[in-house]
């Protein structure tokens, strides 16, 4: 019996920033209905489809989502009444024809995004099945290694450092239960290592890590590098180092801005400088170490780097297939960072994941600075088979939901970690 779509609904919500966000719930026709919430980011890529706010300086300055939210209620869910839930490709085809837009800039992105994820959720629920599974398909899902943020710098701690990232990957474990238990030893290890250090910690970032006042961006590798020793785990063998640079957002006239560190330097100058601290400290992965549209010199980066750590682009592909395919022929990373709501639905968002596989890349499925306690995005990591997860750090409970959720699977699912397989490429012995 097919499921059909009976009724969808909306209500603008916040998410952890206390910014208005969508919600969408689906009713299918036997009687099985369920929510989704919509992230949203901070440090946004130029390339990202549109998240549509209302503008309106006399609510939520401006960022309230009624207009979304009127667009599921009035155009969207009288579009996919009477459709089968369990058609991903067909709704999602339809939510994006509907829009018309590149960019999904005429519905918006969070409204389609919100409909995609709560029509799957509904149809899980008809059909008894962990929502990871049903969206799994032919895949092979995991539990994937977490790369978990342990310090905040950038438009996640109000500038504290110009790096925006730097992140634990505990994968020499063997099972996901464990490296979490390693990452929160880490995050706790972070603190007395800040601490001891002279800094003055007075809570947690946007993603639940720590936003230090730092005297140099190479000194959080220090602190980390000794956070991870600490805990008692061996660096780069048990716990590797992801950096999200973020770069984009410090690059302004042609020269990457490091004002903390007092330099100025060029996408040669960059470079240069994530090589000698791959050198130093166990990086395993950089994320956007250059800006968005540098493509040759993201090309060069992965030359220099790319057998030793996962180049890895987010603000340089946004989830979006052109931009992934021109990355594969140019050979500007090997990995993609993949966010459902920078592309809009779960069709597209899981056609990342899977031509990165088919092109030899690695994947890693995402959350966003702005979260909601919906782990939607923890089940959509295990159904990629992506082996990589990053769902910020272990403190607040946005990111919790997630870890939890992931805990939850592990304990009732036979799937296996990933852990250090995922990796095998750059790591020797
Ligand atoms: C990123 C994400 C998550 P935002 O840059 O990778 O850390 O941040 O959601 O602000 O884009
Ligand atoms: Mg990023």
């Amino acid at each position: 019996m097919p499921l059909t779509v009976r009724r969808l609904r909306a209500l603008e919500i916040l998410d952890s920033r206390g910014r208005p966000t969508v919600a969408v719930e689906a009713e299918l026709t036997s009687g099985a209905s369920a929510w989704a919430q919509v992230p949203s980011g901070a440090s946004t890529g130029r390339h990202e489809a549109c998240e549509l706010r209302d503008g309106d300086p006399s609510r939520y300055g401006g960022e309230g989502v009624r207009q979304a939210v009127e667009n599921v209620e009035r155009i969207l869910g009288p579009a996919v009444e009477g459709m089968d839930a369990a058609d991903q490709q067909a709704l999602d085809e339809r939510l994006i024809a509907l829009d018309g837009t590149a960019a999904k800039s005429r519905l918006g992105a969070n409204a389609i995004l919100g409909v995609s994820c709560a029509v799957a959720r509904a149809a899980s629920v008809a059909l008894g099945m962990p929502l990871w599974q049903h969206l799994a398909g032919h895949r092979e899902p995991c539990l994937p290694v977490p790369m978990v943020n342990i310090f905040s710098g950038g438009l996640h701690a109000d500038r504290s450092i110009e790096f925006q990232d730097y992140l634990a990957i505990p994968h020499g474990f063997p099972t996901f239960a464990a490296a979490v238990e390693a990452v929160v030893a880490i995050h706790r290890a972070a603190f007395r290592q800040t601490k001891a250090a002279g800094y003055r910690l007075t809570g947690v970032a946007d993603e639940g890590g720590w936003g230090p006042h730092v005297a140099s961006n190479e000194h959080c590798l220090e602190l980390l590098t000794a956070a991870i020793e600490q805990a008692g785990y061996r660096p780069g063998e048990q716990v590797s180092i992801g950096l999200d640079v973020a770069s984009s957002h410090f690059f302004e006239d042609g020269l990457y801005r490091l004002k903390t560190d007092g330099r100025m330097l060029d996408a040669p100058g960059m470079i240069e400088t994530l090589a000698e601290w791959t050198d130093r400290y166990p990086v395993l992965s950089i994320e956007d170490g250059l800006h968005q549209d540098d493509w040759d010199g993201w090309a060069a980066l992965a030359a220099r780097l790319g057998r030793r750590a996962q180049i890895l682009g987010d603000d340089l592909f946004t989830t979006n297939m052109e931009r992934l395919e021109r990355g594969i022929r140019s050979r500007a990373a090997n990995a993609v960072l993949v966010k459902m709501n920078q592309i809009g639905t779960l069709t597209e968002t899981f056609r990342a994941t899977d031509r990165a596989r088919e092109a030899g890349m690695l994947a890693v499925v995402s959350t966003r600075s702005g979260e909601t306690e919906d782990a939607f995005v923890a089940d959509l990591a295990v159904a990629s088979g992506a082996g990589q997860f990053k769902p910020g750090s272990v403190t607040r409970s946005e990111r919790l939901s997630k870890f939890n959720r992931l805990l939850e699977i592990e304990a009732r699912s036979d799937l296996p970690y990933a852990g250090s397989a995922v990796f095998r490429r750059f790591i020797s012995g």
